[in-house]
């Protein structure tokens, strides 16, 4: 094993582990019945090749990497309404098999960019051959909507470097501001969404337990 992967492994690890418990809140949402705050969940071990490039830009040295960079392991995890959003952060919250050390609101802070999305850093402990190792990873908390425009928006950030030609500057400050405005009109409506959401996957079970 070279020097990166050795490096790698532990974050790898707990991105497995954080992806199956997260996915877990919400098949336990799925058995009671309810509507689950979390629509779907991603998780990443950073490439290589960003933790260089980020490294570099912020001059973290590399014996530095594990308490200076957050998202070297990273979830993501998805709502459908921006009220899910706070439902999930106090989940986190009142976990005991990590510790939050750091919760950043780019939603009541909008970024210069556009950008919104809650950020949890949590301190995960994982089991190694030479016993206990705590690392850091970041979790991402965002609406679809959110997520839609983030994930375009960091597409073109690659292609143009950060520097967008005014018109493109232009289409994505009016895109943020669609998605603020979707968010808002989909949350005016929760109630019926959640009621007719619920009664497919009655339907869904239904029809699923007399096959
Ligand atoms: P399912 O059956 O789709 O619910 P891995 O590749 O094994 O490391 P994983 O979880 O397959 O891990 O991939 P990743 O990239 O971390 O997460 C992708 C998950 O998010 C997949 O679910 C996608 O189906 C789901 N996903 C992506 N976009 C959407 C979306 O817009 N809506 C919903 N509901 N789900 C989305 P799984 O885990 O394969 O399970
Ligand atoms: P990746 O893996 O490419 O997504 P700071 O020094 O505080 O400005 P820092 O320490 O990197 O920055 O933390 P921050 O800004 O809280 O969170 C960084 C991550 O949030 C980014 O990771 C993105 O995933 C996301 N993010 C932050 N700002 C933006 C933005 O303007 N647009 C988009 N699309 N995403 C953003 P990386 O480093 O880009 O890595």
């Amino acid at each position: 094993m070279n020097q990166w992967d050795q490096f790698l492994s532990p974050y790898k690890q707990a991105v497995d582990e954080l992806k199956i418990k997260l996915k877990g809140l919400r098949k336990q949402y799925e058995v009671e019945d309810n509507a689950s705050p979390i629509e779907f969940v991603t998780g990443r071990v950073k490439p290589m090749t960003s933790i260089i490039d980020k490294a570099n830009k912020r001059q973290i040295s590399f014996d530095r990497l594990h308490e200076e960079m957050y998202d070297i392991a990273g979830l993501r995890l998805m709502c459908q309404f921006v009220d899910d959003i706070d439902i999930v952060v106090n989940l986190l919250r009142q976990r005991k098999d990590f510790r939050v050390v750091e919760e950043r609101d780019y939603i009541s802070n909008t970024k210069q960019s556009g950008y919104r999305s809650f950020h949890v850093i949590i301190e995960y402990p994982i089991e190694t051959l030479s016993g206990e190792k705590k690392i850091l990873a970041e979790i991402q908390i965002r609406t679809l909507a959110m997520n839609f425009w983030a994930t375009i928006e960091h597409t073109l950030r690659y292609k143009y470097d950060g520097d967008y030609p005014p018109e493109i500057q232009h289409r994505l400050e009016r895109a943020a501001e669609a998605a603020y405005l979707l968010d808002e009109e989909m949350s005016e409506i929760k109630e019926e969404i959640q009621e007719a959401q619920k009664y497919y996957s009655k339907k869904r079970a239904k029809k699923h337990n007399n096959d």
